[in-house]
């Protein structure tokens, strides 16, 4: 095992994997950005480093300064969490370089499923289901109306190298399809300096399911089953749970098998997660991989029992998998997670940094908080404006989500503005409450409010009276 680990980020994630590691005995190593001085992880971990001014290029994202900090510290292995560094195949291979063991898959596995094309080829080619499109990147207009006309509108272009839901534009016509084109390439080469782009039918309303895999160096490669994660907007995350109210457990094995080829066609190793599109009719398509520990990799953990952030440190170590057996793996409740952002929901969620004077965190059966927050905590300006996540784990999913109630009504962040009470009415929707959702939800359920409130403005006072 090693004996001490670089954390390569901030926030909740770092302090995650900070306590993963005072777990097992391993030594920590935080880096820090200059207003990120009093951060919790700094604190926790045995040791830190200021990599940094505040913007991340300087700090969270400045290989040569995290390297340094890793060499002056001599640590065994980096932990590059979620966001920053951790999808770079070019700093995985740096670690590699300077002999310190990167924690997360190879270098050629990052890189095979960055290029969001390739990995649709790479699954296509292993049997995986992917939705009708394109093969290799679209050249000109031509080629892009002939396959549209192919697989019918509407279509779907994306980046190669996007992901996430960045760089992509749904067409629903030849005209639109043109001029969509020629800015999604050009948008693709200014973001990712890569202007490759491909299209696909688009699928009006799917779910987001996604599936966890563990994998070690000794051929043992596990699915810990899947998340729902269709309730989002804007392509940011804002409920997940599992299992998913959609998925049995006859298709939870298909899923999980076609899962568990497209990561082996790539020799994947660590913790990684395969994301579909589950359509109405049962048919469910591969979209991508993402070769790092997710936000919600808490929810598989309550109902999986596996300590996810502590598999991928012994995987790296060279260990093998804790359960190498897929009949082993647990599947037990429900759990939900909502993100705690340091937004506003009434104000179109604009962010809403500042100084926290109130913190209260809920407790309690079945709750757990991963947060760095606590009261006197300022969130800062510059990065992700998630502050925590707040999870909840019952028996079934009405459990679940009553615990996430009562939780969400024990949290007490103040004065800043927060996702807490839009987090509510998802609990308390009826959509929500069926386990109904699918991608649109939540512009459905603003659109929804907002001709409550028109209806409310436009009716005569009497009809509040009465
Ligand atoms: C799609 C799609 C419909 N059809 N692809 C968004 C995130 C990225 N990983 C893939 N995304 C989508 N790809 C086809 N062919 C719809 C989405 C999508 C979406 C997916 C999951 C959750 C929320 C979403 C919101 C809008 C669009």
């Amino acid at each position: 095992m090693f004996s001490k680990i670089l954390v390569a980020n901030r926030g909740e994630i770092a302090l995650r994997i900070i306590r993963a590691c005072r777990e097992m005995g391993v030594r920590t190593v935080a880096v820090y950005s200059v207003p990120d001085a009093n951060s919790a992880h700094v604190h926790l971990a045995d040791e830190a480093v200021c990599i940094g001014n505040a913007p991340s290029s300087q700090s969270y994202l400045n290989i040569p300064s995290i390297i340094s900090a890793a060499e002056i510290t001599d640590v065994d292995a980096i932990h590059p969490g979620y966001g920053f560094l951790s999808e770079n195949a070019h700093f995985a291979e740096i670690c590699e370089s300077c002999q310190i063991k990167f924690i997360g898959p190879s270098p050629h596995a990052i890189r095979s499923m960055g290029d969001k094309m390739a990995a649709r080829e790479t699954a296509r080619k292993a049997g995986v289901p992917i939705i009708p499109g394109t093969k290799e990147a679209v050249k000109d207009k031509d080629e892009a109306l002939k396959i549209a006309k192919k697989i019918k509108y509407p279509v779907i272009i994306k980046a190669a190298a996007g992901g996430g839901g960045r760089g992509m534009r749904v067409c629903h016509n030849e005209v639109r399809l043109v001029s969509a084109l020629m800015t999604a390439q050009h948008e693709a080469e200014v973001a990712f300096g890569n202007g490759a782009v491909y299209i696909e039918k688009y699928l009006e309303r799917p779910k987001h399911i996604e599936i966890q895999l563990l994998a070690d160096n000794h051929g043992h490669m596990i699915y810990l089953h899947e998340r729902d994660c269709s309730i989002q907007r804007r392509h940011q995350k804002l409920v997940e749970e599992a299992p998913s109210p959609a998925v049995d457990w006859k298709l939870r094995r298909k899923m999980g098998e076609m899962a568990l080829r497209a990561a082996k066609a790539v020799g994947y190793t660590n913790a990684g997660t395969v994301e579909f599109l589950l359509n109405e009719d049962g048919q469910f398509y591969f979209i991508e991989m993402n070769t790092r520990v997710q936000v919600e990799h808490g929810i598989t953990e309550l109902i999986t029992g596996i300590d996810i952030v502590k598999e991928q440190i012994r995987i790296a170590a060279g260990e093998k998998l804790s359960i190498r057996k897929q009949d082993q793996v647990p599947l037990i409740g429900h759990a939900i997670e909502c993100r705690i952002n340091a937004e506003d929901p009434t104000n179109n969620f604009s962010p809403s940094p500042g100084k926290i004077e109130r913190y209260n965190a809920p407790g309690g059966p079945g709750v757990r908080v991963d947060s760095h927050a606590y009261a006197g905590y300022t969130v800062l300006p510059y990065y992700d404006s998630m502050i925590g996540k707040l999870m909840v784990h019952g028996r079934n999913r009405g459990e679940a989500i009553a615990i996430m109630q009562r939780a969400l009504e024990e949290f007490i962040i103040e004065p800043i503005k927060t996702t807490i009470p839009i987090h509510k009415e998802i609990m308390k929707h009826p959509v929500f409450r069926r386990g109904q959702m699918f991608t649109d939800f939540i512009d459905r359920m603003q659109g929804e409010q907002r001709t409550d409130k028109d209806k409310l403005a436009a009716e005569p006072q009497e009809a509040k009276t009465k």
